[in-house]
């Protein structure tokens, strides 16, 4: 923070509820700025306990164990985003008149007078990649950027630290945007819209509706995907400043207002002096890295965002140009005996296993894991006719299993039963004896991993290490 001024977090009583990494960051800082902090954690394992120790000698009191009783004289709960609205805590909260907010909420109100604008970005898929690439071109236009958010670092460690921003790009899941009731971001994009997290939102209807938070108030521009009319939608119920502009990107010739692709050139028909008349370059397709068509897509939402806050057009190429993609996004592991090897552990929906599906022609998925509330005959139906063959593994295997029984019911299916770590080693060897020369092996599990691992990295790195081995075995 910029002022000199006492926060309105002095002196108050505040519970942090999660000692994770949004938890933490908030607990040190309110902490920093003379609140009285409590963090509370329904979990005690001995990980929980490491983490609380520095907490702990730096005045700050951790209640592990307990995720329900709110702490006696709380006048604030910030929470971590992954705490679903009905825990008991808030409800407890509630009763004793004390308001809920999130991380992104404390740092927003944080922002001092020559704060940073923030470019955000949310969707069901591709905000990470997104966001890399805004803060990307955001950099390669000489501005002092940040990615920032659910992208894994906290917007608070960024807003309080030491470094001046010009402009940050912030990765917002549907989680964060619910509980930041004042967030008004200067310009936002809402990717795409399919069903994910239900079981945290409780309906397609209530994820819509946080996600759509990420337009109220903006500025210059509210950026939606041609392609998804829900995301228009959200645009129309958004309350924004006057003079905020809607932006469309498409993957086809931009009309007015839209970005798009013109023979192999994504161009900007909405930031130029007449956008009835005028297309203004901005790159080429193959700057795009990957040029998979979804990847395009997130090129040109960030472009969009760029464009808003008035960045340069060569400044878009370079930075499109620059960007290198994560790994265990559609990476290609190995080639083993004529079959290639896909990681793409980031697919831990069925939306984005439907996109890296639908980029081969002759698949053995590996799927499986955490389903999240969500079901899976739409993905088994589109994707039916590229698969030779199926792995599951993961606590949920069988909602997968029983949707290829009902419309692939001709693909050979393997379900291993196992939840523990090694099982993506079995899964690598079931995939390798269903494959032919020619096919590719895709891990695009449609689930998230944490039934079997600590996250989808982790995932990612066991299918590699797996694929390494087979190499070793059969070269
Ligand atoms: N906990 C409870 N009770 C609950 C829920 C959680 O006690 O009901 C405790 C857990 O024991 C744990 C802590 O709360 O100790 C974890 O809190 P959290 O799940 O909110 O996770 P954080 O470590 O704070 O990380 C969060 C985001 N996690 C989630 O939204 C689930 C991270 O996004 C984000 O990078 C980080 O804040 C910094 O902003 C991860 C994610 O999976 C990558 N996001 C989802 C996605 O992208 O699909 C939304």
């Amino acid at each position: 923070m910029t002022s000199a001024e006492p926060s309105e977090f002095q002196g108050k009583h505040i519970t942090v509820a999660g000692l994770g990494v949004s938890g933490i960051s908030a607990a040190r800082a309110l902490a920093g700025l003379g609140a009285s902090v409590t963090v509370v954690d329904g979990g005690d394992s001995e990980a929980h306990r490491e983490r609380a120790v520095p907490l702990e000698k730096d005045g700050i009191s951790v209640r592990l164990g307990d995720a329900v009783t709110l702490p006696e004289g709380t006048d604030l709960v910030v929470t971590s985003p992954g705490w679903k609205p009905e825990s008991p805590l808030f409800a407890a909260a509630a009763q004793a008149g004390v308001d809920v907010v999130g991380d992104v909420e404390i740092a927003w109100r944080l922002r001092g007078p020559d704060a940073a604008a923030w470019l955000a970005i949310t969707g069901t898929n591709g905000k990470t990649t997104t966001t890399q690439m805004l803060a990307s071109i955001l950099r390669a236009a000489g501005l002092r950027t940040a990615a920032v958010g659910n992208i894994g670092t906290p917007i608070i460690d960024v807003i309080l630290g030491e470094e001046t921003h010009d402009v940050l790009a912030v990765e917002l899941s549907s989680y964060q945007l619910h509980w930041a009731p004042s967030l008004r971001a200067h310009s936002a994009a809402v990717l795409n819209l399919a069903p994910d997290h239900l079981d945290w939102h409780g309906s397609m209807e209530a994820y819509a509706a946080d996600k759509g938070r990420i337009y109220e108030g903006n500025q210059v521009a509210c950026v939606y995907n041609v392609a998804d009319r829900a995301t228009e939608n959200l645009v129309r119920e958004a309350d924004v400043e006057e003079g905020c502009r809607a932006i469309g990107f498409t993957l086809g010739t931009p009309g007015p207002s839209e970005l798009g692709v013109v023979d192999g050139i994504l161009v900007d028909r909405a930031f130029v002096a007449d956008r009835q008349k005028q297309a203004q370059e901005l790159a080429e397709v193959s700057d795009v890295n990957p040029p998979a068509p979804h990847n395009i897509a997130n090129a040109l939402a960030a472009a969009a965002l760029a464009r808003a806050y008035g960045v340069e057009p060569a400044a878009v190429r370079d930075g499109l140009r620059n960007f290198q993609p994560d790994a265990h996004r559609i990476a290609h592991v190995a080639d083993v005996a004529g079959v290639a090897y896909i990681d793409d552990s980031k697919a831990t929906n069925t939306h984005a296993a439907e996109a890296s599906l639908a980029a081969y022609e002759s698949i053995v998925w590996i799927a499986g894991g955490l389903a999240k509330g969500a079901t899976f005959d739409e993905l088994v139906q589109k994707s039916a006719k590229r698969l030779r063959g199926a792995v599951l593994i993961g606590a949920d295997r069988a909602l997968i299993r029983e949707a290829l029984a009902r419309h692939a019911p001709e693909v050979p299916v393997v379900d291993l039963e196992r939840t523990d770590t090694g099982a993506m080693s079995a899964a690598v060897q079931e995939a390798a004896r269903l494959a032919e020369p020619g096919d590719t092996v895709l891990m695009a599990p449609a689930c998230a991993s944490m039934d079997m691992f600590t996250n989808y990295n982790k995932r990612g790195e066991a299918f590699a290490d797996a694929v390494r081995a087979l190499g070793a075995e059969r070269p």
